[in-house]
C-alpha cells in the first residue's frame, strides 16, 4: 500500500490543502465539558509535562475514561493510537513526526483514536474509550493552528492494554454510527450537554465536524470551501465551526464517547476526509461528503 502511495505521490498533491484543512477542523472539535466519572468504569490518567508523556506501562482494556492532563507551559496537541497489527510503536512514532504528508503511510500501521487540540497548560480533558485490547501511542506536540508541521517536538509514550477490565458502556444521549459514507444518527438532537457516541463501523477512518451555514449558504458551499478555499470568493467562509462538538478522526472499528453542548438551532455535520480506498487506488479521492457523508440536525431545547 506504501508503494502505491509513493506512486501517486504526484496526482495526490492537490488534495494534500484538503487533508491539511481536515486536520485543522480537528483541531476546533471537542472542547471540554465537564462531567463525572461514570462509575463502574475503569479510568486511567495520561499526563505530559515538558520533557515527557507518562502513562501507566500497563492500562486496563475493554471500556475506559482516559483523561489527558497537560502539565506543561504550553498548548499542547495530544493524541492517542492503537498500533496496528505487523506494526511497531516507534514505526507509528517516527511516521506521526512527519507532518500531513506522512498520514497517508501513519494509517497504514495506527488506528487513530481521540486527539485533543489543544490541551491548554494545566488544564485535562477525557473521552471514555473502547480500547479493547491493543498496543497504544501517545503523541504530544506543541499546539499549532492547522496542519502539524514536520519536525517538530514530539513527545511519546507507549501502553498496552492486555486484559478486557471495562465492561461497562456509558449511556448514551446521541449515537452517531459512521460507516462509507454516511452518519445514522437522529435528525434531532437536545441543546445542551450530551454523551455521544461514535462508532467507526466503515472501512476507512471518519470523523464529523459541525458547523452552522451562513446565511443563504448550502452544503455545496462548505464543500466547494473545503475542497478548494482559494478558489472561493473572497469574503468569510459560509459556515461557522460550532464549539464543543464533533470528533476528530478515529479508525476503522473504533468506539469513542464524548460529551458536547449544542445551542439550539441547524447544523451541518460532515466528513472532509478523502477517500482513502481512492487513494490506495491511485484515483483522484474525493472528499467523504462528496460521498454522502454530510447531513442536516437540529438541535431543539
Ligand atoms: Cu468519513
Amino acid at each position: 500500500m506504501k508503494a502505491t502511495y509513493n506512486s501517486t505521490q504526484v496526482r495526490c498533491s492537490w488534495w494534500l490543502p484538503g487533508l491539511l484543512l481536515l486536520i485543522l477542523l480537528s483541531l476546533s472539535a471537542c472542547q471540554p465539558v465537564q462531567a463525572p466519572a461514570a462509575s463502574g468504569i475503569p479510568e486511567f490518567t495520561i499526563v505530559v509535562s515538558d520533557a515527557a508523556v507518562s502513562a501507566p506501562a500497563v492500562a486496563p482494556g475493554g471500556i475506559v475514561r482516559v483523561t489527558v492532563k497537560n502539565d506543561s507551559s504550553i498548548p499542547m496537541d495530544i493524541g492517542l493510537a492503537r498500533v496496528l497489527e505487523g506494526s511497531t510503536p516507534e514505526e507509528v512514532i517516527a511516521l506521526a513526526q512527519g507532518g500531513g504528508e506522512a498520514i497517508i503511510p501513519l494509517l497504514t500501521k495506527a488506528s487513530f483514536l481521540p486527539s485533543f487540540n489543544p490541551v491548554e497548560p494545566g488544564a485535562d480533558r477525557w473521552a471514555y474509550i473502547d480500547l479493547r485490547t491493543g498496543v497504544f501511542v501517545v503523541d504530544a506536540a506543541e499546539h499549532v493552528e492547522g496542519a502539524p508541521g514536520a519536525g517538530a517536538l514530539h513527545l511519546n509514550a507507549t501502553f498496552t492494554a492486555n486484559e478486557i477490565v471495562g465492561t461497562v458502556a456509558p449511556q448514551a444521549d446521541v449515537t452517531v454510527e459512521m460507516v462509507d459514507f454516511a452518519y445514522a444518527m437522529p435528525d434531532e438532537i437536545p441543546a445542551g450537554p450530551q454523551l455521544w457516541e461514535f462508532t467507526n463501523n466503515g472501512d476507512q477512518w471518519h470523523m464529523m465536524f459541525v458547523v452552522s451555514l451562513a446565511e443563504g449558504a448550502g452544503v455545496e458551499d462548505v464543500m466547494a470551501f473545503l475542497g478548494d478555499p482559494a478558489a472561493m470568493p473572497p469574503g468569510p467562509p459560509p459556515f461557522e465551526f460550532a464549539p464543543d462538538a464533533g470528533i476528530p478522526p478515529i479508525g476503522v472499528g473504533e468506539r469513542v464517547w464524548l460529551e458536547s453542548s449544542l445551542a439550539p438551532g441547524e447544523y451541518l455535520v460532515g466528513c472532509p476526509i478523502p477517500d482513502v480506498a481512492a487513494i490506495f487506488a491511485g484515483e483522484m479521492p474525493l472528499m467523504h461528503m462528496q460521498h454522502g457523508m454530510v447531513k442536516m440536525i437540529k438541535v431543539v431545547e
